[in-house]
C-alpha cells in the first residue's frame, strides 16, 4: 500500500496534503516530513500542507493556502484523521482522488489507497515508514518533525508505545542530528499562568469516596487567571495516576457558548456512555461533554460517580471470588 501512494503521488503535479482539525503536533509533524519528502524527491511538483493555523504551534512552518477547484489534476493525501467531518479542509468534495495514511480506528472510506495502522503511536511514525519503504530521502529537518509528532501523541512514551516506537526513536535520534531539547522545549515551555491555574485546579479539586474528582471552574477563576476556558482541559491529563482517583473531570464555564465544558478521564471505568448521555462521547477512558445549565452539570456529575462506585464494586467482587 505505501508503495502504490506512492505510485499515485508519482502521477500528480500538485500534491495537497491535509489533517484533522483541533490541530496537534502529530498531525503537523506528519504532514510537515511529507510535504518536505515530497519538496526533495520531487522538486518541480506542488505541494501544499493546508488546514487552519495555530499560533500555540508556530513552531512548525506557515501553512499554505490552497483553493481547489473540482476536475484539476490534484491528489488529496489525508494524514491523522479517520473521518471526513474532522478533515481541515474547505471544499472536501471537490477532490476527485484522495488517499489516507492513519493511526486511527477505521471510520469511514475516503478514497482508494488507504494505509491505517492502528497499532502504531503516531501517524509521524507512519510517515517515516512511508518514506523508508519507498526510499525517500530524510534530512534532520524532516526527522525532526517526525519526532514532534512521536513523542507528542505518546505524551513522551507514556502511551501507545512499543518497541516499535523505540526502535524508529532510536533510529532517529542515532542517524540525525535531532535537537532534543529544543523539540522539549517547544512542546512544553508554558506561560506562568498555566502553572499558577493548575496549581488552583490542585486546590480545588473535590474527591468524593468512590475515587472521583472534579472541579467547577467558573468564568470569573479563568479570568482572574488569564486563562481561557480551553486551559483546563488542556491540563486534564496532569492528574492521571493519583492512588485516591479513577475517574476525574474538569468543568469550564464557557461564558461565550454559555455551556458548561466537561473534560473526562478515566483509569479503569468506563466512561464515554456516560458522556454520550449528554451529547458528548469520546474513548472508553478519555471523553468529553457540554451541557447548558448547573442542573446538567451536577447530574452528570452524579452520573459519573456512579460509574465509579460500581467499578468499585465490581473490582472488590472479583477479588473476593479471587480469594474463594
Ligand atoms: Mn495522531
Amino acid at each position: 500500500m505505501l508503495k502504490q501512494i506512492y505510485e499515485k503521488i508519482k502521477q500528480y503535479d500538485t500534491i495537497v496534503i491535509a489533517r484533522h482539525i483541533g490541530v496537534d503536533p502529530d498531525a503537523l509533524g506528519s504532514q510537515f516530513a511529507l510535504k518536505t519528502a515530497i519538496n526533495i524527491a520531487f522538486p518541480e511538483k506542488k505541494v501544499f500542507a493546508v488546514g487552519t493555523k495555530s499560533s500555540r504551534y508556530n513552531y512548525f512552518p506557515k501553512l499554505d493556502k490552497y483553493e481547489n477547484k473540482i476536475n484539476d489534476n490534484v491528489l488529496l493525501i489525508v494524514v491523522d484523521t479517520p473521518d471526513k467531518k474532522r478533515i481541515d479542509i474547505s471544499n472536501l468534495d471537490t477532490f476527485v482522488n484522495a488517499c489516507k495514511i492513519d493511526h486511527h480506528p477505521f471510520v469511514e472510506k475516503l478514497g482508494e489507497l488507504e494505509y491505517i495502522d492502528v497499532n502504531s503511536s503516531s501517524a509521524s511514525e507512519l510517515v517515516l515508514r512511508f518514506l523508508v519503504e519507498n526510499k525517500m530521502i530524510i534530512n534532520t529537518e524532516i526527522a525532526e518533525y517526525l519526532y514532534y509528532g512521536i513523542v507528542s501523541d505518546t505524551n513522551r512514551f507514556l502511551f501507545n508505545t512499543t518497541p516499535d516506537t523505540f526502535k524508529i526513536v532510536e533510529w532517529l535520534t542515532r542517524t540525525y542530528n535531532i535537537d532534543i531539547e529544543k523539540i522539549y522545549r517547544n512542546l512544553y515551555a508554558r506561560p506562568f499562568s498555566e502553572v499558577r491555574f493548575q496549581g488552583y485546579i490542585s486546590e480545588n479539586m473535590t474527591l468524593t469516596e468512590n475515587g472521583f474528582a472534579y472541579v467547577i471552574i467558573s468564568n470569573d477563576t479563568l479570568f482572574k487567571y488569564g486563562v481561557d476556558s480551553s486551559s483546563a482541559g488542556n491540563m486534564v491529563n496532569n492528574y492521571n495516576n493519583i492512588d485516591e482517583v479513577i475517574v476525574w473531570a474538569t468543568v469550564s464555564e464557557d461564558a461565550k457558548n454559555n455551556q458548561y465544558k466537561f473534560n473526562i478521564r478515566s483509569r479503569g471505568p468506563i466512561i464515554n456512555q456516560v458522556a454520550e448521555k449528554y451529547n458528548g462521547g469520546g474513548h472508553k477512558l478519555a471523553s468529553g461533554a457540554r451541557v447548558n445549565t448547573l442542573e446538567e452539570v451536577q447530574s452528570l456529575l452524579n452520573d459519573l460517580d456512579d460509574v465509579c462506585k460500581n467499578y468499585n464494586r465490581e473490582e472488590n467482587n472479583k477479588l473476593l471470588n479471587e480469594r474463594e
